[in-house]
């Protein structure tokens, strides 16, 4: 049994970078140069390989740790291997630091700015050759800086971006993807120059100042651009920044034609794992899954909705066979709405919770204080306190007043309530705009002038726009609890239906109390039963005791 340590290579110019996966484990078989973890830096990330073929006997590194030049990696049972020592570091570790080292630490950083054209090359990548182009960063026209990432270089184990080593307004592009670059080739020529690293035109030598430093210690450290992507990268990925992945996935979900960039990673910070492309292209292969690509090319109503439902057909009845009938056309209102409101409703994993308030107090308030403001001739309506009682629960469940943006949720910092409005034309939503920073009676008059205009169909954009919550309110008509829809992008929507006295059990008797009917709908992708529950029960207890709203 020859048990042997094998450590991190040199890695350029790194001191400690993270171990962000472990890719193999205690009783693995592994191969000479085959990948044990994966590293990375801010800026940079690369496979560290074994030196020596055999069999894991112990992880020295956990996901997390922070290893350099050096560092124990794990100890393999070499047996039957040579326990001499490796040979040639594997070639993704080895070439930095050499060349680099080479450099004075006095090189000039900015160098005053030539008048010509400047040419960038491709410094001292290391022992790559002919490593392919897989993303050109910038565009003809664009001023580069110092330092500014212009493509990215990929090699089976390692990706790198490649900076600029002057800056400048970007004249000519000498490279696209696809195309294999080394050492020296020339990559730029920048224009309108304000400062150069060192010489950099006709510089063949390597590593020619400290910004190509940068560049040329990511060969063995590999830069993967986790977020550097700029939106005009003019090759088209339609989403900001590179998937995080390492070089080894990014290869294996080219082979397999996987579009990474609609990966979800399950690794650590999002990280998209060999496993992840997989299970992507085995929902893709079931059909449960569909790629940009594919959703593009599918008929123009799947493609429109970005919905594939694949329903069945509309039933299409002649009405008139079973009696007299009369078409009308739909007003422009429900076609609007109906549209949104089918939108949201598929898209939308909404569930709604019940319960009801004791507004037995509220509305004696309500009714004394239309009385004492008869001669104003402003109704206080029951509408107009909710509006108040859901800032209050709005603000102390903020993720009631967010909207989801793709990954993240946008927390507003202002509190405008719709409140949907039943005109003869259909349904509109008016909005109570800062209702934080209005009183009861301010927001019943805006509300009464608002509900006038939508009967009037007079409402501007200005006057539906900007909600971040919405009451529906049938409490003038009727009934018990419904199911409202969520007014998207709102992530939830406050239903009220009539009050009703009934016999409430006050402990020692049932007595009789007004109670409001509430139907709370919300988003489960933003907001989970228990806060919905809670939300309800807050709100209940502001309308039963509306001086909590001062608290
Ligand atoms: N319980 C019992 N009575 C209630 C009540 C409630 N929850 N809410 C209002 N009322 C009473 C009011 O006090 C008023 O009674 P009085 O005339 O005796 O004072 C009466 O019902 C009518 O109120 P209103 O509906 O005119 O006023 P409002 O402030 O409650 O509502 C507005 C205004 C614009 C929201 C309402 O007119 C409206 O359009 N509601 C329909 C909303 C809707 O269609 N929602 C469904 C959307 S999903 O399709």
């Amino acid at each position: 049994m020859a048990l042997i340590e094998v450590k991190v290579p040199d890695i350029g110019d790194f001191d400690e970078v993270a171990v962000i996966e472990v890719l193999v484990k205690p009783g693995d078989t592994v191969k000479a140069e085959q990948s044990l973890i994966t590293v990375e830096s801010d800026k940079a990330s690369m496979e560290i390989p074994s030196s020596h073929a055999g069999v894991v006997k112990e992880l020295r590194v956990a996901l997390g740790d922070k290893v350099k030049e050096g560092s124990v990696v794990l100890v393999v049972d070499a047996a039957g291997e040579a326990a001499a020592p490796a040979p040639a570091p594997a070639p993704v570790a080895a070439p930095a630091a050499a060349p680099v080292a080479a450099v004075p630490a006095s090189a000039p950083v900015a160098a005053p700015a030539a008048a010509g054209p400047v040419e960038v090359r491709v410094p001292d990548i290391g022992d790559f050759k002919d490593v392919a182009v897989i993303e050109v960063l910038v565009k003809p026209g664009d001023a580069i800086a110092v330092e500014q990432s212009l493509i990215t270089v990929e090699s089976d184990k390692a990706s790198m971006e490649i900076p600029s080593s002057a800056a400048g307004v970007l004249k000519e592009l000498k490279v696209k993807v696809g195309d294999k670059v080394n050492i020296d080739d020339l990559l730029a020529v920048l224009e309108g120059v304000a400062t150069a690293a060192a010489s950099a035109p006709a510089a063949p030598a390597p590593a020619p100042a400290p910004v190509a430093q940068a560049a040329a210690v990511a060969p063995a450290a590999a830069t993967v651009a986790v977020a550097a992507a700029p939106a005009h990268n003019p090759t088209a990925t339609p989403v900001l920044g590179l998937p995080h992945a390492s070089p080894s996935v990014r290869k294996f979900a080219r082979e397999l034609g996987v579009p990474l960039a609609e990966v979800k990673g399950s690794g650590q910070k999002g990280r998209i794992t060999a496993e992840d492309v997989q299970a992507f292209t085995r929902s893709v292969m079931s059909g449960a899954v569909q790629t940009l690509a594919q959703a593009a090319k599918a008929p123009a109503a799947a493609a429109g909705s970005g919905v594939g439902l694949e329903l069945l057909p509309w039933p299409k009845v002649d009405f008139a066979k079973f009696g007299p009938i009369e078409r009308k056309e739909m007003s422009r209102i429900k076609k609007i709405s109906g549209a949104n409101l089918t939108r949201n409703a598929v898209v939308i994993p909404a569930v709604t919770n019940f319960d009801d308030a004791d507004i037995t107090e509220l509305e004696a308030f309500r009714v004394s204080t239309n009385k004492e403001n008869e001669k104003s001739g402003i109704k206080v309506t029951m509408l107009a306190f909710l509006i108040k009682a859901c800032v209050a629960a709005l603000k102390k469940f903020p993720e009631f007043n967010s909207s989801l943006d793709g990954d993240a949720l946008i927390y507003k910092q202002y509190w405008h309530i719709g409140f949907a409005a039943d005109t003869p034309n259909g349904l509109v939503v008016p909005v109570i705009k800062d209702a934080d920073k209005k009183g009861v009676l301010q927001i019943s008059q805006e509300m009464a002038e608002l509900a006038k205009k939508a009967r009037d169909g007079k409402l501007s954009p200005t006057d539906m726009s900007g909600a971040t919550f919405t009451i529906s309110s049938l409490g003038g008509i009727g009934g018990r609890y419904f199911t409202p829809i969520i007014n998207a992008p709102e992530v939830a929507i406050l239903g009220v239906c009539k009050s009703q006295t009934e016999p409430v059990w006050d402990g020692k008797q049932f007595v009789p109390r007004l109670m409001l009917p509430l139907s709370l709908t919300w988003d489960h992708r933003v907001i989970d039963g228990a806060a919905a529950a809670r939300f309800n029960a807050y709100l209940g207890q502001i309308l039963a005791d509306f001086r909590r709203v001062l608290l």
